[in-house]
């Protein structure tokens, strides 16, 4: 009979959540896919924008010959439409890697190029000190007609954190922010859709260990603790882990069960 260190097992539930999502690799691989390595693909459409300020007039083109659609900003001045990313589009500890805007862009008037920003939003997480910041991406330039234009935002999706380091976590909101200028004729600026490329990531190791026989220095301290803090395992014993004993048949399916969440279809009732 084969058995596996505790320790080693860290790894195996991460290995083996990537090998289920390469299992299920033969179509483009959901964003419900695990691991740490398969790129991750969300297209966030045109239709989850909507206006900031009830000023604002858009209209949208839908779903011609199998497009996927576009809206834009109507009447004279510029404005902004906004669409918020949530862990149903991109689970929370994601790296972000690339945002791309799809925007059409028939305009060279001076002045009339489309911006697109990743914002976030962020407050106490007892409700105070409303703040955010909102790093521009990238932008169109003179009249290039159907294009991609975008960059690397270099953050992790975190949806509460210590986002402003002050010792103090804050529950945090992240948009994607579509600007048409006031130069832009109705019509000639147009958003398509914006594509998000992210990689799941392990949370990195905290300042101090949980578990005794696990310290910092030891190898798998990262895995050992992202599994306790995810609620997969409590150790073997008060306050320590045991990171070479076997693991059994039977407490690798709670650590496979609990870290994919398993569940069937018509659960039996609670
Ligand atoms: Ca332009
Ligand atoms: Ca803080």
């Amino acid at each position: 009979m084969h058995s596996f260190s505790r320790a080693a097992v860290g790894a195996l539930v991460l290995a083996s959540a990537a090998g289920f999502a390469l299992a299920q690799s033969a179509a483009p691989a959901p964003a419900s896919g695990y691991g740490t390595q398969d790129l991750q693909v969300v297209n966030v459409t045109f239709d989850r924008f909507e206006p900031l300020g009830s000023a604002i007039g858009y209209a949208s083109n839908c779903c011609q010959q199998g497009l996927a659609g576009e809206r834009w900003i109507t009447g004279a001045s510029g404005g902004v439409l906004l669409a918020s990313i949530d862990a149903g589009l991109v689970p929370n500890g994601a790296d972000l890697e690339e945002v791309s805007f799809y925007v059409l862009d028939d305009t060279a008037a001076v002045g009339a190029d489309f911006g697109g920003r990743l914002c976030r939003s962020w407050v106490d997480v007892d409700g105070g000190n409303l703040d955010g910041d909102c790093p521009l991406l990238a932008t169109t330039s003179g009249s290039p007609g159907q294009t991609v234009v975008g960059g690397d935002p270099n953050i992790q999706i975190r949806y509460q954190f210590d986002v402003d380091e002050d010792g103090e976590e804050e529950v945090v909101s992240h948009f994607l922010w579509a600007a048409f200028p006031d130069e832009a004729i109705a019509g000639q600026i147009r958003l398509r859709s914006v594509r998000l490329l992210f990689r799941r990531q392990v949370s990195p190791a905290p300042p101090s260990a949980l578990f005794s026989d696990v310290p910092q220095s030891h190898p798998f301290f990262q895995f050992v603790e992202a599994l306790a803090a995810s609620g997969i395992t409590a150790g073997c014993g008060t306050n320590i882990y045991c990171p070479d004993a076997p693991l059994t048949r039977g407490q690798m399916a709670v650590f496979l069960a609990k870290a994919l969440g398993l569940h069937w279809p018509g659960p039996p009732s609670p």
